[in-house]
């Protein structure tokens, strides 16, 4: 088993509707190890890294203004294939095409207010990760509790 890691953002929407422990709640339950976690209000100019290839899109203003509506909870996780298994816990981009099991499919309806973000492929999660984290917010820690099940 690799020890990949991804990026996963609660947006907005996902937080001021209480999704937060919800949606963290179906990575623990995976499997996947929590690395990095903080509440944050995005800057413009940071979102315009993380969105660079959308910058020309027409929805690109729209895309801003709900992205920076509140804060958003930035998550790094790692596992086994997380980067490709996160992608299918969170579902289409458009909420509409999403399947039931999904984060978009049991809690969104459209594509601009699809409450979570997560990396689409490796070099994607590694530019993400260094984007929105500090090296040392990311951990490494290992389950040392006697009296628990550890991986
Ligand atoms: P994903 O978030 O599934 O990786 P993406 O990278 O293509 O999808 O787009 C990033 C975000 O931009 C997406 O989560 C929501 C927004 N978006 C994409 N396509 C859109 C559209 N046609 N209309 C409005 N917003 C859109
Ligand atoms: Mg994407």
């Amino acid at each position: 088993p690799e020890k990949e890691r991804t990026l996963i953002v609660v947006k907005p929407d996902g937080v001021q509707r209480r999704l937060v422990g919800r949606i963290v709640q179906r990575f623990e339950q995976r499997g996947f190890k929590l690395v990095g976690l903080k509440l944050l209000q995005v800057s413009e100019d940071l979102l315009a890294q993380h969105y660079q290839q959308l910058r020309s899109k027409p929805f690109y203003p729209d895309l801003v203004q709900y992205m920076t509506s509140g804060p958003v909870v930035v998550m790094a996780w790692e596992g086994h294939q997380v980067i490709q298994s996160s992608r299918k816990m969170v579902g289409h981009t458009n909420p509409a095409e999403a399947q039931a099991g999904t984060v978009r499919g049991d809690f969104s309806l459209h594509v601009s207010r699809n409450v979570v973000h997560a990396s689409d492929s490796p070099e994607g999660a590694l530019r993400e990760l260094q984007l929105w984290f500090q090296g040392q917010e990311l951990l490494n820690w290992d389950c040392v509790d006697q009296f628990i099940t550890c991986e």
